[in-house]
């Protein structure tokens, strides 16, 4: 017999190429002739997601018989990047299909470039959610992952004459291939209105809550596929849409104006993600988001266990709930209200369930991003959470009573109530109260917890804490980004170490292997080339491939200090301006990263950035020995590009303000060197690659503090180091811009008068750094040396790892195998 490959499932060259002319013929509705380059990438991620559809059926088909445990990871944010790419190296078939894309006449990469990527999270914190997806798919773990579907992800950047511009991300503008509507499982979320108490039928006094709105939610399903597994989990993402019975009331009394405006008001939910990164604001619409996505989240769990036949009581059993930070917190109030007030249970009993469900991960130190609601504003939207907090907090601090009598002032710290002024629901206690794990995202980031942030939670419940140091995936940021370097790891140590980082660690011998490092060099030197015609097209600058790529990509924050780098950068221009005919080694700084629109001192380090680059780029004395370039609009798809070609990773937070970091561990695993602090993750990573292959400058966590504590005065430094004064001079005498001694001041004084993140205490230490930077960087063969042994060594910070260590310590949960049925 003959076997013809399916249309839909198979995976030969001409399969590929019947599959895609049919999804362009019978999805888009054109011939080749007319179709544009949408058409195609359109029609081929059709043809990508057809193969995906059996494992996504299996797997579910599977978890649904076995009744299998699962991971809910709750998360406002996924920042999920580009889906074609990924999906073909993690179906296997990357070289297939390109090579059938080719034999239609097509440019693969064209089509790749045409995806849209759907930007729903702002950075680190939705980009882990990502990479942990990747991850469960790939460990074969069974999960769903939990959040929003917003209409408008986070804003594109442009740059207009050197300020930040955002124009609204129209992701959806074209339709998603990726995603797939259920509006069968839709649910309903009750907001705002008030609350009654009645004695029910059996004499027990209940709650029944009458709300002002209802909002219906629609989940968006997209597969998400492990690495060369059949396991194909999925993403549930939720759309808020008018329920169809809320607005015929208005219809029906002729208010036809009023209904379609009550509809508007319910879409408005799933709108638009905040723009904010590690800030929180306190807005109502930014609440009504946070219980929207999670009550349609928890409601989808019940139906879940419904249709498995579980009952209600081994809720704990069958799931267990990864909180992404505070955002969805109010989880824990939600599913109280659940299973006691729509389920009847006992108050203890759901107490007992939802202490078991969930587990916490912080993501931040700092103060402004611990979230907080103003109580008036919680009461309004959610009146019957508000009563379950209450009950929760008085049965809490009556634990805290037996276990600490008579401390009044740890009783009001650790209420979930905040009473010293204006009064707020503090999330992060609730949180704290309601898990039976909490973690941190880096060794010194727990550490910190621990002693500072949740020092009080830490001393009631020292079982709950825990480390889970954050990880990438080597898929996406390895074999899909750099598949050079990939071809030659893989031609000495096999390619197994894309599912086991560690294996990496083979490489080190290759570190005294000159062919090897000549090959590593030349391949970081042809990506470096390729950016530098990219930035050549996009910005006008001509950059020496051959100069030293220094790089700090991330969202722009004071205590990121990208203005650190700024200040490096003008006193590598004063030195020349002093004598031009210094020796240098010559560097290209890039930077790329948004800031959040209302954050005033960001936006204008952005603005300073562009301006010294303007002036130092074409300044003659610079010889072109130095340029300065902003990358506009930094995405995933862009940061694909950008990790590759680094030589030099800026990871310079100020000791004890970085949570983690994620960016340091994939520029690090694409062969760059590292100049940090210790702080976040770059502790590990150093411990990892070794200090003589780290650039180490500034003051530690504790140094940080003490310094604080002393009473700690910017202009001691000002005044005392030259070099310093004069790069701060040149700013604030207006030679950037354009004479304009205003411009920048109110960055200039923050600096002078408070400098919260210490810049001017870690600018010496900082220079002196980046000076062994320049000199190791002219040792070509030892800096190779130095990059190899980074690569070589990153195995720990694979997400792999990081969720093995979920699955071990919190989640309690094993891999399930998915078989392909026939
Ligand atoms: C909160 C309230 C209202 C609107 C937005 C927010 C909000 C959004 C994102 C707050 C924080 C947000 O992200 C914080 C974040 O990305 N934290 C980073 O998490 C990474 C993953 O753990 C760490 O590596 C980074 O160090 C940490 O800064």
């Amino acid at each position: 017999i003959i076997q013809v490959e399916d249309d839909r499932t198979g995976l030969s060259i001409e399969a590929l190429k019947r599959g895609f002319l049919d999804n362009l013929f019978y999805v888009q509705g054109k011939f080749s002739g007319i179709a544009t380059k949408n058409d195609c990438y359109m029609a081929l991620a059709y043809t990508v997601r057809d193969r995906l559809f059996k494992r996504w059926v299996d797997t579910a088909e599977t978890y649904t018989k076995n009744g299998s445990r699962t991971v809910c990871y709750l998360s406002a944010e996924f920042l999920m990047g580009p889906h074609l790419g990924n999906n073909l190296i993690n179906l296997g078939i990357y070289d297939q299909v390109k090579q059938a894309i080719e034999e239609l006449g097509l440019d693969f990469y064209e089509l790749l470039e045409q995806e849209e990527e759907p930007g729903l999270g702002n950075g680190g914190l939705g980009r882990l959610a990502a990479c942990y997806l990747d991850s469960m798919a790939s460990l074969e773990i069974p999960s769903l992952g939990y959040g929003i579907r917003y209409e408008f992800g986070i804003f594109e950047q442009k740059i207009q004459d050197g300020w930040q511009v955002e124009i609204t991300d129209k992701w959806l503008r074209f339709g998603n291939p990726w995603d797939v509507a259920r509006p069968e499982w839709s649910v309903e979320v009750k907001l705002g209105g008030h609350t009654e108490s009645y004695v029910d039928e059996n004499d027990r006094y209940r709650v029944r809550w009458i709300p002002f709105q209802v909002v219906k939610g629609i989940p968006y399903d997209t597969p998400i596929l492990g690495y060369k597994v059949n396991t194909a989990n999925t993403l549930r993402l939720w759309a808020a849409e008018a329920p169809e019975s809320f607005d015929f009331e208005a219809f029906n009394s002729g208010d036809y104006v009023k209904a379609v405006q009550a509809k508007m008001t319910s879409e408005n939910l799933s709108k638009v993600l905040y723009p904010n990164d590690n800030v929180s604001q306190g807005k109502k619409l930014r609440l009504a988001q946070q219980i929207f996505f999670v009550s349609c989240s928890l409601q989808d769990m019940i139906r879940i266990m419904k249709g498995q036949k579980i009952p209600l009581e081994k809720f704990h059993e069958k799931f267990v709930i990864q909180l992404n930070d505070t955002h969805p917190s109010i989880a824990v109030a939600e599913l109280m209200r659940l299973l006691v007030d729509e389920y009847g249970m006992e108050w203890e009993q759901a107490w007992e369930i939802t202490t078991k469900a969930f587990a916490y991960t912080n993501h931040t130190l700092l103060p402004e991003a611990l979230e907080k609601w103003p109580l008036g504003l919680f009461g309004e939207l959610l009146p019957r959470h508000l009563q379950i907090i209450y009950e929760i907090n008085g049965r809490f601090l009556d634990d805290v009573r037996i276990k600490f009598p008579d401390d009044f002032d740890r009783l009001k710290r650790m209420s979930l109530i905040d009473e010293s002024g204006e009064r707020y629901i503090r999330m992060a206690n609730l949180a704290c109260v309601g898990s039976f794990a909490i973690n941190g995202v880096a060794q010194l980031h727990t550490e910190l917890l621990q002693k500072d942030v949740l020092h009080d939670f830490y001393e009631m419940y020292p079982e709950k804490f825990n480390n889970k140091t954050n990880g990438i995936t080597p898929r996406r940021f390895m074999v899909l980004s750099n598949p050079r370097l990939c071809e030659l790891i893989d031609s000495k140590i096999g390619n197994t170490w894309i599912k086991n980082l560690h294996e990496l660690r083979q490489l080190e011998a290759f570190a005294e292997d000159v062919e090897f490092r000549h090959k590593f060099r030349q391949i970081k030197q042809a990506i470096k080339q390729d950016l530098a015609e990219y930035i050549k097209a996009k910005n006008g600058i001509d950059v020496d491939a051959n100069s030293l790529f220094d790089i700090q990509a991330k969202r722009f924050h004071e205590y990121k200090r990208q203005h650190l780098n700024a200040l490096h950068i003008i006193t590598l221009y004063n030195r020349i301006k002093a004598n031009p005919n210094i020796d240098i080694t010559p560097r290209t700084f890039l930077f790329g990263g948004k800031a959040a629109p209302g954050y005033y001192i960001a936006k204008l380090t952005i603005k300073l950035i562009n301006s010294i680059g303007e002036v130092v780029n074409r300044d003659p004395d610079v010889r072109g020995r130095l340029k300065v370039v902003f990358l506009e609009d930094y995405s995933v798809k862009f940061a694909q590009r950008v990790y590759p070609a680094a030589d030099l990773s800026e990871q310079i937070s100020t000791a004890g303000k970085e949570a983690s970091g994620t960016g340091n561990m994939k520029f690090a695993l694409n062969g760059a060197l590292t100049i940090g602090t210790l702080d976040g993750a770059n502790v590990e990573i150093r411990e990892e690659v070794g200090e003589e292959n780290f650039f180490l400058f500034g003051l530690t966590a504790e140094e940080v503090y003490a310094k604080k504590a002393q009473g700690y005065d910017p202009m001691y430094y000002y005044n005392r180091d030259p070099e310093l004064k004069l790069a701060i001079d040149r700013i604030s005498s207006g030679f950037f811009s354009h004479g304009d001694a205003n411009l920048f001041k109110p960055l200039l004084d923050t600096l002078l008068h408070r400098d919260e993140y210490m810049l001017l205490a870690d600018y010496r230490s900082y220079i002196e750094c980046q000076e062994q930077v320049s000199q190791a960087y002219r040792d070509v063969e030892n800096w190779t040396r130095m990059a190899i042994l980074n690569v070589a060594r990153m195995g720990k910070f694979s997400s792999d790892r990081s969720i093995s260590d979920y699955c071990e310590d919190i989640w309690q949960i094993q891999p399930v195998k998915i078989e392909l049925s026939e």
